[in-house]
């Protein structure tokens, strides 16, 4: 009976965490309705663009960087990436979004200059023995270092595309978003 009983707290503790609410198809895969806040997102998968020209795209496009600032929101944009052909295979091995620290070194705001809290999204990886984590600044191509932040497709076999700070001038694809209530969608009860 304890037993069952803790099986069923643990489920529904399992589903007030990690609920399998799922982004929505709008048009086709690359523009899906986001039914728990209404926001749209556009992924670019296959643009490659610099940074901030990708921000520019966006805004000119009437949107922003996605801004991924929540656990719940991370995990349905990777399931909805790693779901279709055409969102899995990003430009330049990962997808551009919001996230940047281009002012203040280490300092991470998203493009409508909200401050970061959702740290648990970097990614990390064992690589001989020694953990490396995200973000870490690399100057070996660069002197300025890492500046914008990207979902990377990473590791090869089945890609996390968790948080990486990755050099600005990199060509990747994007992901936009649009304002609640954009294109019809609309939060669902
Ligand atoms: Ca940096
Ligand atoms: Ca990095």
């Amino acid at each position: 009976m304890n037993f069952a009983l803790s099986a069923l707290a643990l489920a529904v503790l399992w589903t007030l965490a990690y609920g399998r609410t799922e982004l929505a198809n709008m048009m086709d895969e690359t523009e899906v309705c986001d039914p728990k806040t209404g926001i749209v997102y556009k992924f670019f998968p296959q643009f490659r663009n610099r940074w901030d020209l990708a921000r520019d795209k966006c805004q000119d496009d009437g949107g922003k960087l996605a801004t991924i600032n929540y656990q719940g929101l991370h995990r349905r944009i990777k399931r909805h990436i790693n779901a279709y052909p055409d969102t899995l295979t990003p430009q330049g091995l990962g997808y551009w979004f919001g996230l940047n620290d281009r002012i203040e070194e280490g300092v991470y705001k998203f493009v409508d200059n909200e401050d970061f809290v959702y740290t648990e999204g970097w990614y990390s990886e064992a690589l001989g023995g020694v953990m490396v984590s995200q973000p870490n600044n690399n100057v070996d191509e660069d002197c300025h270092g890492q500046d914008c932040g990207q979902l990377w497709r990473r590791p090869k076999s089945g890609p996390a595309y968790d948080f990486d700070d990755a050099y600005c001038l990199e060509l990747k694809s994007f992901i936009c978003e649009y304002p609640a209530g954009t294109g019809g969608c609309v939060i669902e009860a």
